[in-house]
């Protein structure tokens, strides 16, 4: 590592003190950029990098609320604008007990990059909450998406910051949020993405985060000769992008063997399809958060507490949580053969996991790259709504696809100018930076 990356890696965490995951973020981009910092100074000089580790702006709030019973609750509530160089800020809101400003910096960091990739002018933000929608009526999450609001909609806008989901936020907490906005605003607008169908929202932005997975592997293994056909498959996390990559691996000839929850994983042998895809919907909407029950429904082996990573496939789709696939988790999908693993999740592999998984030179894609189709028609559901117009599903599918295909090329073309063939890695926080600080540049000391 150089001086240079070393020194800002060290300020990052002596900064930014009790945020582990921003500093994972922060180090997995700053190496790469270590050659591309090397070659071009005047990023150096413009402290270009030093700008982008610290946020435009950060908004925490109290977040009050009532439940049924007439128990007053306060959670916190966040919206990370890190950077806004390209575009409005644009990134999720995570709902769940998690949740602390560390982990949304590292989020809005990892859109920053992710965002510059789709093409798309969208600069980065995340935000959300330590609330927990686990086991909460339809009126307790309309309460709490209301207060939330309440103070959230004058930092954001659809020229300005636009919000979506992500963990624990759905099409429900989203229609919640953006009524409330509307009612404060009197206004309305493209504010949100991942609206209802008949009110703004976009045709196949539910399935676009899992199809762009699948998108983006299937184009990783075609750089090998090879396809999904008759792959085996494990995807973790059973929500929105876990539902979307086991249809898309499904239609396009593979096997998904696995799905996982907060309480361990299911091994369905015969492969998750048909009604079974339609199941993983029932069990998120039921907010009970158990994938057990899978297991019992369709008689299929369940273990307690464990993650998918021991079962022998092909092909990993991480698409649960962060850190959700350690180094010892890696070499065991090597050990069983994987070829491919292709992150749906948000930074779902640890650094030890993604070292081994490079030392191997399987195929191996961050989540900022592969992830990239939820933000990506999020972009095209705005473009849409800024005309006014809405798009067969059809034409945003076959966009989304070409997006994919697109980043893809972008990676490894760039991975292969800065001397690191074949590392996605390299490639998509190499790409992903050089538009956001050559944008930065242009724009003066921003
Ligand atoms: P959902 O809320 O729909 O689903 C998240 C799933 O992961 C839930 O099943 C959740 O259960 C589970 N999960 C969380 N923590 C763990 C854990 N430690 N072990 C196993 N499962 C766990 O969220 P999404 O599908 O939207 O998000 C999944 C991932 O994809 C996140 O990393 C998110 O940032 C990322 N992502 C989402 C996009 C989107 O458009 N929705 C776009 C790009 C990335 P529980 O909540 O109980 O822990
Ligand atoms: O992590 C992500 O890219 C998302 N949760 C989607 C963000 C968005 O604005 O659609």
């Amino acid at each position: 590592m150089s001086d240079y990356v070393h020194a800002l890696i060290a300020h990052v965490k002596a900064k930014n003190p009790s945020e582990p995951e921003f500093h994972q973020a922060v180090e997995e981009v700053a190496q790469s950029l270590e050659l591309v910092l090397e070659r071009h100074p005047e990023y150096r000089s413009a402290r270009i990098l030093e700008r982008m580790v610290e946020p435009e702006r950060v908004v925490m709030f109290r977040v009050p609320w009532v439940d049924d019973q007439g128990e007053i609750h306060v959670n916190r509530g966040f919206r990370i604008q890190m950077n806004s160089a390209i575009g409005p800020y644009k990134g999720g809101l995570r709902f769940h007990p998690s949740v602390t400003l560390g982990i949304l910096k590292f989020l809005a960091f990892e859109q920053v990059f992710k965002n510059s990739l789709t093409s798309l002018p969208m600069g980065g933000g995340k935000g959300g909450s330590d609330f927990d929608p686990k086991g909460k009526t339809d009126n307790e999450v309309m309460r709490f998406c209301q207060s939330f609001m309440t103070e959230l909609f004058r930092h954001i806008g659809p020229d300005t910051d636009v919000p979506a989901g992500d963990i624990g936020v759905g099409a429900r907490e989203i229609g919640y949020l953006f009524g409330q906005y509307k009612r404060l605003t009197r206004e309305f607008s493209g504010v949100l993405t991942g609206k209802g169908l008949n009110w703004g929202g976009s045709l196949i932005r539910p399935q676009a985060t899992g199809y762009g997975v699948v998108y983006f592997a299937e184009e990783m293994l075609k750089t090998k000769g090879t396809s999904f056909d008759g792959k085996t498959v494990a995807v973790s996390g059973f929500g929105n992008v876990a539902w979307g990559a086991v249809e898309k691996v499904t239609q396009l000839g593979g096997k998904v063997v696995t799905i996982s929850g907060p309480d361990g994983f299911v091994h369905d042998k015969d492969g998750i399809r048909g009604e079974k895809i339609q199941y993983m919907l029932e069990m998120r909407a039921s907010a009970r958060d158990r994938v057990q029950d899978y297991a019992d429904k369709f008689k299929v082996p369940f273990f307690a507490g464990k993650r998918p990573w021991s079962v022998k496939v092909d092909v990993a789709l991480p698409c649960a949580t962060q850190n959700e696939l350690n180094g010892e988790n890696a070499r065991e999908l090597l050990h069983n053969g994987c070829m491919c693993v292709c992150e749906g999740a948000n930074m779902p592999t640890n650094l030890e996991g993604v070292k081994v998984f490079q030392d191997a030179h399987i195929l191996y894609s961050p989540g900022k790259a592969s992830n990239a189709g939820g933000v990506a028609t999020s972009g095209l559901e705005m473009s849409q709504n800024s005309m006014r117009l809405p798009w067969p599903k059809e034409e945003v599918d076959q966009r989304l696809h070409q997006i994919m295909k697109t980043i893809h090329k972008t990676c490894l073309e760039t991975a292969e100018k800065y001397g690191t063939p074949g590392s996605y890695v390299d490639g998509a926080n190499i790409a992903g930076f050089l538009k956001v600080a050559d944008a930065m540049l242009d724009q003066g000391l921003v």
